[in-house]
């Protein structure tokens, strides 16, 4: 037992009552695990060409979760936010994210074009937020607005550019709706962690909210947009799977 006293910070993360961003942080390492499970038990029930897409999205949680539980502990050892392990996070599965796009697209056009460029934004955007979470935190405005370029870049290719014109000249309404849902997830899930961005000490809203709410955030931006994203992809991978079994049945 005194082995165990004498070790126990290093195995036991503690979770003070009271500490929300904390439990927003468990919260999420169990939420992506068991979304984890889902999407890779799902990928056996989907067709061939849709299985890719499922294990992508089993890979961006499962990533997320091992994440997850290294934030956690940071965030109860030392009360701060764990810049690095987020930061690391994102810059994997971020770009997987845009693999789903190009995967759903593929088979109307898309050329790895498409993707390398989709890659290209978020790695600037990640890259520039990173910078101004450490290296040039006293410049964070700046830096959040260079960031922000490589988001709207995005944001411009689903929602105008030629990812959403291989969706609308494709004749299939339910990759239309699917690409449709990514998009509001870039332009109103996505937008979530500027928020918590801007709580950084001189940023827009510093003052206004407090600087839990940075990881606060981020937390909740993660659960929402990571597993949402495999919740349309599994949905679309699904019904196309369906469709011919039932023309066969009718
Ligand atoms: C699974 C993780 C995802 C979807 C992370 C997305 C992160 C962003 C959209 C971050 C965007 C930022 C800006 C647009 C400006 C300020 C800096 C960032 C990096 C927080």
């Amino acid at each position: 037992m005194e082995f165990l006293t004498q070790f126990e910070p290093m195995f036991l993360a503690s979770l003070k009552s009271g500490d929300y961003v904390g439990f927003t942080f468990f919260l999420g390492s169990m939420a992506m695990m068991a979304a984890t499970v889902f999407f890779f038990m799902q990928s056996f029930n989907v067709e061939g060409k849709w299985r890719d897409s499922m294990i992508i999205a089993g890979l961006i949680t499962f990533i997320a979760a091992v994440h997850y539980f290294y934030m956690r502990d940071f965030w109860a050892e030392t009360g701060t936010s764990p810049t690095e392990f987020r930061y690391i996070d994102w810059l994997l599965t971020v770009p997987l994210m845009c693999v789903e796009f190009y995967l759903i697209l593929r088979a109307v056009g898309a050329k790895s074009g498409l993707l390398w460029k989709m890659i290209f934004y978020s790695v600037w955007m990640l890259v520039a937020g990173f910078l101004g979470e450490t290296v040039f935190r006293d410049q964070s405005v700046l830096w959040g607005f260079i960031s922000t370029l490589g988001y709207a870049g995005i944001v411009y290719e689903v929602w105008l550019g030629s990812a959403s014109k291989l969706a609308s000249n494709s004749n299939d309404p339910r990759l239309q709706k699917a690409v449709r849902a990514l998009g509001w997830f870039l332009l109103v899930g996505w937008a979530i962690y500027p928020i918590g961005y801007m709580t950084i000490p001189g940023g827009w809203l510093d003052g206004v909210l407090s600087s839990e709410f940075l990881d606060l955030s981020y937390n909740i931006g993660d659960a929402i947009n990571k597993i949402g994203f495999g919740l349309v992809i599994y949905s679309l991978a699904v019904s196309k799977s369906e469709a011919p079994s039932q023309i066969v049945k009718n």
